[in-house]
């Protein structure tokens, strides 16, 4: 595989309702999506994941832009490998910036199949072309408003629900979501907003019967998650500090958790998934796809990922709608009422580029050849 160019195109995608988790609100996304052209002009698409703000990670829109500019695509274009999972080590002298290094990984991946002729999912090792589908709901104006909210998706057929909380907004909060909803699979994500010396409030989450309880400690711990682990009964799940395999390996030995969320920004792209998912399945701890309100390009790459054996949980892998007034693929991604996603027959990632849409959206473009 040789990439001859890679182009960035910055959108702008007002969200259909405001996304609150504990470090803030975001209204409209700022998405660079990367479409990288081999030397036969063959074409694949993938998405930067990261936010508008170094909040959930220390990437953001700008420095993944000028990242992939100055210091990723020269790295890449016009580099022999053997294929997408080479891409990787082609970029291996940058450390971090992982969610930029995955917009060009995933969209390599995405050229690589549609040129085989098979859907991505395939071709990256998937199984279960069904997966299971599970949302996230933001911290709302009021408990009636997130009743409300989880009504609808419960109805709709999700599968579990996730819900942000936040020293302001949890135990109460909780505890009348459970009131309405005994029995359904629920479950908190904290984003960090908590320290140990909060073990008290955490331990008396038990009470509820999460599912898990997603990231509680900072973002980059995973010592303190061990010893929160062996307090609290609730399973913890780790977000924001696996950024490769080895963190896998490492918070699995340590105990820090007994769930991974997974997602393919965070942890650098496919091939780096694909080495977290092993790492964790031969472990017997169960990974899901997260989510980072992708558009439909990185939406479709995460319905990819999500059919290796090793997800096992519903993941943040949601209809299209629930987040865009009009996706920027055809057809949009949709869930059925059982809570499932059917991964596409197409090849690549299995999804028509609307690219009429992308340029009403976009607000700057970079060639890099
Ligand atoms: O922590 O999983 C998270 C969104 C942005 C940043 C971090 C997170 C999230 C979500 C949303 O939970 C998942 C989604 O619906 O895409
Ligand atoms: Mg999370």
């Amino acid at each position: 595989m040789q990439i001859n160019s890679i182009e960035l195109v910055e959108i702008n995608l007002p969200l259909v309702h405001f996304f609150e988790t504990s470090f803030g609100r975001t209204y409209e996304r700022r998405i660079i999506l990367v479409r990288v052209e081999d030397t036969d002009g063959a074409e694949g698409w993938g998405e930067v994941t990261c936010g508008e703000e170094p909040g959930y990670s220390d990437e953001w829109t700008d420095s993944a832009w000028v990242t992939i500019e100055h210091v990723l695509a020269p790295m890449v274009v016009e580099k022999e490998v053997a294929d997408a999972a080479g891409i990787w080590d082609l970029m291996k002298k940058a450390r971090g910036h992982r969610m930029a290094k995955s917009g060009i990984e995933t969209a390599c991946w995405d050229l690589e199949a549609k040129k085989l002729g098979v859907p991505l999912w395939k071709h990256l090792g998937g199984v279960n072309q069904t997966i299971e589908c599970g949302v996230s709901i933001g911290i709302q104006d009021s408990v009636e408003q997130l009743i409300e909210k989880i009504t609808t998706e419960v109805e709709a057929g999700y599968q579990r629900i996730k819900i942000k909380i936040a020293p302001h907004w949890d135990y109460d909060v909780i505890k009348a979501v459970r009131k309405v909803f005994p029995d359904i699979k629920l479950m908190g994500d904290a984003n960090s907003a908590y320290t140990l010396a909060d073990i008290d409030k955490l331990k008396s989450l038990d009470e509820f019967d999460l599912m898990m309880l997603e990231q509680p400690l900072p973002y980059d711990d995973i010592i303190d998650h061990a010893k929160l682990q062996r307090e609290i009964k609730t399973p913890i799940c780790l977000d924001e500090p696996i950024k490769s395999h080895d963190d896998a390996r490492k918070a699995i030995e340590l105990g820090s958790g007994k769930i991974i969320n997974l997602k393919n920004g965070r942890v650098g792209g496919h091939t780096q998934s694909k080495l977290v998912e092993k790492v964790c399945r031969e472990a017997g701890i169960p990974v899901w796809c997260g989510g980072m309100l992708e558009s439909g390009i990185g939406r479709a790459h995460n319905i990819a990922i999500s059919t290796l054996a090793g997800y096992t949980m519903p993941g943040d892998v949601s209809a299209s709608k629930r987040y865009w007034h009009q996706d920027i693929i055809e057809p949009a991604v949709e869930v059925s009422t059982a809570g499932t996603i059917t991964a596409p027959e197409g090849p690549g990632i299995g999804f028509e580029i609307m690219q009429d849409r992308i340029e009403k959206a976009t607000v700057r473009t970079k060639g890099i050849v």
